[in-house]
């Protein structure tokens, strides 16, 4: 199992993550700075996604992507908010489960396990810094 470290930091990085989501509106789903990048209602659906995937194929559980997020429906900021409670549970639950002797192993691309949980926190603190600047261009 991991250690309360890891617990502790997850959970001031999702702290920060609700807090942003906070102030993320119902509509103006479609809002971009820029055409390479994802719309607001996608980058919410990201970041929820990512617990999703990282934990499925990063950690190889057996956990199952609700459909809306698997089929890439924009997101809007009531469903974020659910959703990183849902996830928090999920990756809770999911890290308490982990041994020892699993996260010395490799995942199925290679992958140090204890990496992925990196990766994880990693990926979060990135898509929240642009959610967070998207809200700034939007004047939020
Ligand atoms: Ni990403």
């Amino acid at each position: 199992m991991l250690d309360n470290t890891w617990f502790e930091d997850w959970r001031r990085v999702r702290a920060e993550t609700e807090a942003v989501a906070e102030r993320m509106p119902e509509d103006r789903l479609d809002f971009r700075p820029h055409p390479d990048l994802m719309h607001l209602g996608e980058l919410a659906r990201h970041i929820v996604g990512a617990c999703y995937f990282i934990l499925s194929r990063g950690l190889g559980r057996e956990i199952v992507t609700p459909e809306p997020i698997k089929n890439k429906i924009p997101m809007p900021g009531t469903r974020l908010r659910q959703e990183l409670q849902a996830t928090d549970q999920l990756v809770r639950t999911t890290m308490t489960d982990l041994s020892e002797e699993d996260l010395q192993t490799t995942n199925s691309s290679g992958k140090p396990k204890r990496e992925v949980l990196r990766h994880l926190m990693e990926h979060e603190i990135h898509h929240r810094a642009q959610l967070k600047m998207y809200l700034k261009m939007m004047g939020l």
